[in-house]
């Protein structure tokens, strides 16, 4: 595990993972627990004075439209299409279902369109079409099926095999599907993920993915503009991913925080919570598939060199997730750990905490134990106010002790 690229440099002191029963520490050396306060109106608020002092961050109005917002479930209609073989099924389990790559080899030919529900934190589900790639399929899609596919979609996802043979032909079949997608969901963000990357020499990577995304992106310009839309009126966002390293994580992470309904007001409470435990970095994490939903830095957190260490934190969880599974015989998808610590003595420490229902909170903080202790204790504190994450029916228990 290269935990060591999390936190600041320092040296190189004892770095042992450990996982600790929940512990809660009676005596606080360092500080009184910060009583945290979340700053959603619908919840129940602190009663501290430090909470009464402090304005709200977010004005009246704009809490009243995040109650409204926190209230409506979101279903997502995705769509994930691409060529047979091009890895669609292979990430969809590894993301969602808790597969390692290596057991994506077993995986058989997705027959026409596989469907799953993925609850994703409480007030987002995503409607999962995976949607087999064969060219008898496509044109089933395109044709009979297309009002039944094409309608209400929210994303677009286009996975490219950056080894494909058959590139003009692979484009034209991208071209034929954003021309259904335009017709019958013009909204719908569009992804294009090359992917397979690890199957590139490392040092041609970034040329082999530079032009690939030059060809689809003059492809969509060249469709738009037959349709009498200006050329870059249709956006398509690429990644580059593998299943052989984190990019796959860091591209659902960026698809899926487009997607998450509250994002401001939980990147709000984690900047609160953050720079109350005075951590250096507080990442929130969805329970099952260990994507980041949201992140906060502070500005020491900032001058951290390893820029991809959200998405390296959640492929080295969803290892040490399966480790955990082989050996205890629990379900990949079980809640298996309630807390991890990590002390790299004078560097940094840090714990991954089982959080809400539906989320892992992971905080970085300077050495100390009296600050880890007392973080640790905050975070807990924090839990309850953080029950919004958990969709519209854990709104209701802190309306109802106002009034109780
Ligand atoms: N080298 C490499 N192989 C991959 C990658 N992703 C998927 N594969 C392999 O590609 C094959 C086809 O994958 P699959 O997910 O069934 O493709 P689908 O038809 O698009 O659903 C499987 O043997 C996977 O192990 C990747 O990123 N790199
Ligand atoms: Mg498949």
């Amino acid at each position: 595990m290269s935990a060591a690229n999390i936190g600041p440099c320092r040296d190189n002191a004892s770095d042992a993972f450990h996982i600790s029963p929940p512990q809660i520490h009676a005596s606080n050396p360092y500080q009184q627990p910060t009583a945290y306060r979340h700053d959603d109106s619908t919840a129940d608020m602190s009663s501290s004075p430090e909470a009464a002092r402090e304005p709200s961050s977010a004005s009246a109005g704009e809490a009243a439209d995040m109650k409204l917002e926190l209230k409506k479930p979101k279903k997502k209609k995705v769509l994930l299409m691409g060529k047979s073989g091009s890895g669609k099924s292979s990430m969809r389990s590894i993301i969602f279902s808790n597969y390692i790559a290596r057991d994506t080899r077993r995986l058989g030919a997705t027959i026409d369109i596989d469907l799953s529900h993925v609850k994703f934190l409480g007030n987002l589900t995503l409607n999962l079409w995976d949607c087999g790639g064969q060219e008898a399929f496509m044109e089933n899609y395109l044709s009979q099926q297309r009002v039944h596919v094409f309608s209400h979609v929210g994303v677009l996802i286009y996975v490219f095999d950056i080894e494909s043979r058959d590139v003009d032909r692979d484009l034209a079949t991208y071209v034929s599907i954003v021309s259904a997608l335009q017709q019958y969901s013009p909204t719908a963000r569009i992804y294009v993920l090359i992917h397979k990357m690890d199957l590139v020499v490392p040092t041609s990577r970034e040329h082999a993915y530079d032009d690939r995304v030059r060809l689809v992106r003059q492809k969509t310009a060249e469709f738009a503009a037959s349709i009498g839309m200006p050329g870059d009126a249709l956006e398509i966002t690429p990644f580059a991913t593998s299943i052989w390293d984190q990019s796959l994580y860091k591209a659902w992470a960026g698809i899926i925080h487009d997607l998450v309904p509250n994002l401001g007001a939980i990147e709000r409470n984690l900047a609160d919570l953050g720079r109350a435990i005075e951590a250096e970095e507080l990442l929130l994490f969805e329970r099952t598939s260990f994507l980041a939903v949201s992140s906060w830095t502070s500005e020491a957190g900032q001058d951290n060199p390893t820029e991809d260490r959200l998405e390296r934190m959640s492929n080295i969880m969803k290892q040490f997730k399966q480790s955990i599974s082989r050996f205890t015989g629990t379900p990949r998808n079980a809640e298996q750990f309630v807390c991890m610590e990590h002390k790299a003595g004078t560097r940094f420490s840090l714990f991954i905490l089982k959080f809400t229902t539906n989320t892992y909170l992971m905080a970085v903080l300077p050495p100390g134990e009296a600050r880890f202790n007392s973080a640790m204790l905050n975070c807990r504190i924090a839990i309850e106010h953080f029950k919004f994450l958990d969709g519209p029916s854990h709104l209701a228990p802190a309306s109802a002790s106002q009034g109780a």
